[in-house]
């Protein structure tokens, strides 16, 4: 049965990027796949060391998932730092990976900026800790949002390094899986992840720029509709979203050159689980004055639910700690095993 494993950082409010990319994918792929959902907090330490309440950021992130409709007793829902093998795995992945490959990474060029001398050792070697999580569990779909595709092709390129390089004590060990490679079969200890990045809205752009995508570090509130904001404040950002004078056109081609309009398009469509060129046989020949309200309404009418329950959520820390706890005892009996079997492969006595 194909394994499910994602996850979201702890830094700053979510926003509907982050629902549409992740959230709201991984609610819908429970009833058919075993998922593992995880809390990254290590990840979120990469950029900033110190934060004023990464605890309770972590709890907070986790009462998005169970409000959002994660079952955390048929799934798993945890935080990365109580499973040490994550950390341990992205050691030897640090090790199988190139640092040509880590600098290639868009996200760490966006991320260290200029100051690329002076960004941490960890910033550049997120992706080995991100490539541990999922393989940790031998996980072979992971749901993420359009910006993490470079990300899942580094891990796909460890996980075949790493297959090749220890083929022969993989064989030995007797705990390898049969996979194909393209066309070929290839005898292999980590599974070639599958990304799970498709649906209208796959990258949500800024509210404010459409070639920017919607992001927790933008410094424009405005940019962004974050999952606590309430009905008056979604309403006011979708009226100020930026837009082109056109109406809106009655196919999908006629988005094309359009990225705020498609953006906002793809939004609704994501929100209503239509397609967009469903979206537009209700929507073509309207103005955004007309569209944008529609949409305003559609967005709190989704939200409202998750942010009210959240907050139901937070009032009792306790349930969430123990949530993540039995989260955490049940991944890393599975982690536990898999390090094993590593630790036999690579010859770590
Ligand atoms: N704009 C987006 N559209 C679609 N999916 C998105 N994701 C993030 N932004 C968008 C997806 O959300 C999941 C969690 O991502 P993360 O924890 O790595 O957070 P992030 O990518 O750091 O979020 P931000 O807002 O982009 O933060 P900053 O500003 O720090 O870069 C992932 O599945 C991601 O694809």
């Amino acid at each position: 049965k194909p394994q499910i494993f994602s996850g979201v950082q702890p830094t700053g409010n979510l926003h509907l990027g982050n629902y549409l990319g992740a959230l709201r994918k991984f609610v819908a792929l429970q009833d058919q796949m075993d998922c593992i959902y995880c809390v990254v907090d290590m990840h979120s330490i990469t950029a900033q060391l110190v934060h004023d309440d990464l605890k309770g950021q972590t709890r907070s992130i986790t009462a998005a998932y169970l409000a959002s409709g994660i079952d955390p007793v048929k799934h798993i829902v945890f935080n990365q730092a109580a499973v040490p093998q994550h950390a341990e795995l992205a050691w030897i992945f640090n090790c199988v990976a190139r640092i040509g490959w880590m600098n290639r990474m868009t996200q760490f060029k966006d991320k260290a900026g200029k100051d690329r001398e002076n960004a941490s050792l960890g910033l550049l070697a997120y992706p080995s800790l991100m490539a541990a999580d999922i393989l940790v569990y031998r996980a072979t779909h992971v749901p993420v949002g359009d910006d993490q595709k470079q990300h899942l092709e580094l891990t796909r390129d460890i996980a075949m390094k790493f297959n090749l390089d220890f083929a022969k004590k993989i064989r030995e060990s007797g705990t390898g899986i049969d996979i194909t490679v393209g066309d070929e079969p290839v005898h292999a200890f980590f599974p070639m992840v599958e990304p799970l990045i498709e649906g209208p809205a796959p990258r949500v752009m800024s509210l404010k720029d459409g070639s920017k995508k919607m992001s927790k570090s933008d410094p424009s509130d405005l940019s962004r509709i974050n999952l606590t904001d309430d009905a008056d404040t979604v309403a006011r950002k979708i009226r100020k979203a930026k837009t082109d004078p056109d109406a809106l056109p009655s196919e999908v081609d006629g988005l094309k050159g359009r990225p705020e309009a498609d953006n906002l398009v793809g939004i609704f469509a994501a929100l209503s689980d239509r397609t967009k060129a469903d979206v537009l046989a209700e929507f073509g020949g309207q103005q955004f004055s007309q569209f944008k309200p529609a949409l305003a309404d559609l967005a709190v009418t989704v939200l409202s639910p998750i942010t009210a329950e959240m907050r139901k959520l937070l009032d009792d820390p306790a349930h969430i700690d123990a949530v993540l706890k039995d989260g955490g005892e049940r991944a890393g009996a599975i982690a536990e095993k898999t390090m094993k079997d590593v630790h036999n492969i690579v010859g770590l006595l």
